[in-house]
């Protein structure tokens, strides 16, 4: 008979998520992933001065706030008919860039490595390296406390097979620790042209606000270099060390195999070619992506409002205690097909199509590495592994976009609101396709709806019944222990999931 596994709350991600799983004969049979908050940004912006929403939209997360920003300046680009100017194109990628490169390591080290690193191997730690050492006091002391909580954050956590390897620990340790350095320099890296972060007042329809100036551009080269080298040396030697350990997990948490890019980076002007492409993969076949096959359904989602409309008729009206609803995540669906969308589906979509020569040399290195196929990608593992391969073929790219950087050339274009019209804004934050879609009337947003990378992965049931993406993955996972499934947690994390985005 099948038993129910509550993890709940999901802890080591962004937002309230709580996933139930049955599990029958020692693995999962079915999966439900629930939203747990209602927020309500949509209803915020109506009836708003458009250029607002680049800003209030950048609030629904501190993690991809750049990418909402993008997707709004964009929808509004679309409705006011204006473009950026090469230098407002090309700071737009490095801010971007590096907000990648902050949110990918984040969510390795300080989301997703406890899931395989053991934290306890610091008490065992010999050596001088003064932070592992002050870790290590404090985790022997918290130990030796009547502390409810000892040594959280870290502890208690799900118990199973953690790495063995002391060394191996550490390391991993050591980098846990620099890695809140490293991802506050992509910060800072970020900072130097979008104002501030992690809101960046500096993007504009028509481009961005911020100049270029040499002593910019000297500060951006010295911070990628930097970067660059952490990814290099640290991340991907990481991810590759995980890999060795638990190789089984390149056969646990597999999806749809239908992915979803809407493309990012743009390498010249709108609707040109970008680092990574628009495309849609169904059933292993890439095709060219119709936004107008995106709708959303409520069946199991707590708002009243119909399923299947289009975002630009979209409608948010909460439903809380509405009889069979379990989220607060709307269910959008390419035809009627869940999508799994992130790097996974990104870096599918750019192989697949025979895109990038640079990240298709990188997956086949990786493949010749671990002696995969391309299909093991879609896994936990997987996951981690391309999500670590984005993160270089992004911050390569960003040290070449400062070089293209031209010191006091225009930096955005003039335009003028529209009376009345409308916008989609697609662009790709750093977990997937991200969507605004903006209607403007009488000057004012008369209706706005963004549908959000976590919307799309960990999506309830739709009208059909058929499972979201992370609600089918999680299934046939063993987990060992029900009081401890620390197996079907980190195929969770493997999505690298933001609740608050998804219910924004
Ligand atoms: Ni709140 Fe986000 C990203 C967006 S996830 S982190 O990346 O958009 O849904």
């Amino acid at each position: 008979m099948a038993k129910k596994v509550h993890i709940d709350p999901v802890t080591r991600i962004e937002g309230h998520l709580a996933v139930s799983v049955e599990v029958e004969s020692g693995k999962v049979s079915k999966g439900y992933c629930k939203g747990e908050m209602f927020r309500g940004f949509e209803t915020i912006l109506k009836g708003r001065d458009p250029l607002d929403a680049q800003q209030i939209t950048q609030r629904i997360c501190g993690v991809c706030p750049v990418s909402h920003g993008m997707a709004s300046v964009l929808a509004q680009e679309q409705a006011y008919d204006v473009d950026p100017p090469e230098n407002g194109r090309i700071i737009r990628n490095i801010i971007l860039g590096a907000n990648y490169i902050q949110s990918h390591i984040i969510h390795f080290y300080h989301l997703s490595a406890l899931d395989f690193i053991d934290i306890k191997a610091i008490v065992n730690y010999k050596g001088k390296d003064r932070a592992l050492n002050n870790l290590k006091d404090w985790v022997k002391a918290e130990l030796a406390s009547d502390s409810l909580y000892p040594a959280a954050p870290f502890l208690p956590r799900y118990e199973g097979r953690y790495i063995e390897n002391t060394d191996l620990n550490i390391m991993a340790i050591k980098n846990y620790l620099d890695a809140l350095d490293y991802r506050s320099l992509a910060h800072k890296l970020g900072a130097t042209f979008a104002g501030k972060l992690p809101h960046a007042p500096t993007l504009i329809p028509g481009g961005v606000t911020e100049k270029v100036t040499s002593k910019k551009i000297a500060a951006c080269k010295s911070m990628i270099k930097e970067l660059k080298f952490f990814v290099d040396n640290m991340y991907l030697q990481d991810i590759f060390a995980v890999a060795q350990a638990f190789p089984e997990y390149f056969n646990i948490g597999k999806g749809y195999g239908n992915y979803l890019s809407y493309g990012v980076f743009p390498e010249a002007s709108r609707n040109s070619q970008q680092l990574f492409s628009q495309g849609v993969i169904i059933e292993g076949d890439i095709k060219k992506f119709n936004v107008s096959r995106i709708t959303e359904d409520v069946k199991y989602s707590l708002f009243s409002s119909p399923s299947g409309l289009s975002p630009y008729q979209g409608e948010t009206i909460p439903a809380p205690g509405k009889d069979g609803a379990y989220s607060w995540i709307k269910a959008p669906r390419y035809g009627q097909y869940p999508m799994e969308v992130g790097p996974l589906a990104r870096i599918m979509v750019e192989y697949l199509s025979g895109g990038n020569q640079v990240t298709i040399d990188l997956v086949d290195a990786t493949l010749r590495k671990t002696g995969l196929k391309i299909g093991a990608l879609d896994s936990v593992l997987g996951r981690h592994a391309v999500r670590a391969l984005e993160c270089k073929i992004v911050a390569d790219r960003c040290e070449k976009w400062i070089d293209e950087l031209k010191e006091g050339a225009v930096v955005f274009n003039d335009f003028n609101i529209c009376e009345n019209g409308k916008g989609v804004g697609l662009t790709e934050a750093p977990r997937g396709a991200l969507g605004h879609w903006m209607n403007i009337k009488n000057f004012k947003i008369e209706n706005y709806q963004c549908i959000v990378p976590t919307t799309w992965n960990c999506s309830p049931r739709d009208k059909e019944g058929t499972p979201g993406v992370l609600e089918k993955a999680v299934v046939g996972t063993p987990v060992e222990d029900r009081e401890n499934p620390l197996e079907a947690a980190r195929v969770v994390r493997s999505f690298d999931p933001c609740i608050a985005c998804a219910v924004h």
